[in-house]
């Protein structure tokens, strides 16, 4: 049998946190031979709540369970941490201007990335749920020196998997005959869900749907999907974030299928002519513990575009945070 492995969680004890926890204790993330350490940060005044819900994983008996670790203290939760899920931030407020909101989460992910890089696992996987996700990456990043930037990501496959969803009911085809569909790009509404590539049964999925629904409604639809949620339940997307929040660990850890991609918030390489350093979404395949970017994937004009727009609003938000020197 496998040794432990150590998973941190932030924000634990929040909506995201009650459905991601259950899964990665049930080897949703890492595999049904994969025993876990679960070690979850929060705030201090959410520990009694988070109390609650360690009672609640330890009445579930998961096999799988081999200790929890609660804390307030970064440096006690990132231990050793093999995965760490960022999924604790500062969520905008009315009134807040962009500035204000990164400032507020530089609060939080400068510390973490310091943490991180002081006492997490010199292999550790990072990923950013907590919003705004691609730039706290970049912050964490940015303050965990002595950990390569590439262990660094941030989640865009809500997004991704949304578009899938979308797709397939449009076309009324199961999700599993969708593949290779790209979200470009920052988690916000200047994402770019892209079918150029993208397959319906092996067949080209712009063959399958017109041009007009796909430009003016098919992504908008994808990229506002978090705010219909929010509209129609009161709350945000919460198991559907946990549940793209395993799939983009499990496919980092694990393996991605072959021929095909997902899309994971990543540090830009160049490619695609995206600035280097943006945490930006791209066509990734994993193998043994590490991403790739598809290349040579052709771009259309209007793909440029869209790409270029996602990537200037990632570039505004890394010179604010330079600005306020988070990074
Ligand atoms: P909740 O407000 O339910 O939970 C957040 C939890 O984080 C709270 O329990 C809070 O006490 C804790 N927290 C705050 N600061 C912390 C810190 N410094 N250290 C540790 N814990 C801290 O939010 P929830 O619905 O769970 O969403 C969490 C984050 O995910 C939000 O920022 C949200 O915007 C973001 N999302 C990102 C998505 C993505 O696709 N990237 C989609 C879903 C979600 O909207």
């Amino acid at each position: 049998t496998k040794q432990p492995v150590r998973v941190a969680v932030t924000g634990a004890a929040g909506q995201i946190g009650y459905s991601l926890l259950f899964r990665i204790a049930s080897g949703d993330m890492l595999g049904k031979d994969q025993p876990v350490i679960l070690q979850l940060l929060e705030i201090t005044p959410a520990l009694k709540a988070l109390n609650g819900v360690v009672m609640e994983l330890r009445d579930c008996a998961f096999p799988l369970l081999a200790d929890i670790v609660t804390s307030d203290d970064p440096m006690v939760a990132f231990k050793d941490a093999d995965y760490a899920l960022l999924v604790g931030a500062m969520p905008r407020k009315a009134g807040m201007e962009r500035g204000d909101l990164l400032g507020a989460n530089g609060g939080i992910f400068k510390p973490q990335g310091e943490a991180l890089n002081a006492v997490a696992s010199r292999d550790v996987k990072v990923l950013v749920v907590g919003n705004p996700a691609n730039t706290n990456a970049l912050i964490a990043q940015q303050n965990a020196p002595d950990l390569d930037a590439k262990q660094f990501t941030a989640m865009v496959r809500l997004d991704h998997n949304r578009a899938i969803s979308q797709l397939a009911e449009k076309t009324g085809k199961p999700v599993s005959s969708i593949k290779n569909l790209t979200i470009w790009g920052n988690h916000s509404s200047t994402q770019y869900p892209d079918l150029s590539q993208a397959t319906v049964d092996g067949q080209p999925a712009l063959d399958q749907v017109d041009r007009d629904w796909y430009e003016n409604s098919y992504i908008s639809t994808v990229a506002k999907r978090g705010a219909a949620i929010i509209e129609a339940r009161g709350l945000s997307s919460a198991a559907s974030a946990a549940s793209a929040a395993i799939d983009h660990m499990r496919d980092w850890a694990l393996g991605t299928p072959e021929g095909e991609w997902v899309s994971m918030g990543i540090p830009s390489d160049g490619s695609y002519g995206i600035p280097e350093g943006l945490i930006y979404g791209f066509p990734v395949t994993c193998k043994n513990g590490k991403y790739e970017i598809v290349q040579g994937l052709p771009v259309s004009d209007f793909s440029r575009g869209k790409m270029d727009a996602t990537a200037q609003e990632l570039t505004e938000e890394r010179d604010e945070v330079r600005k306020l020197g988070l990074v």
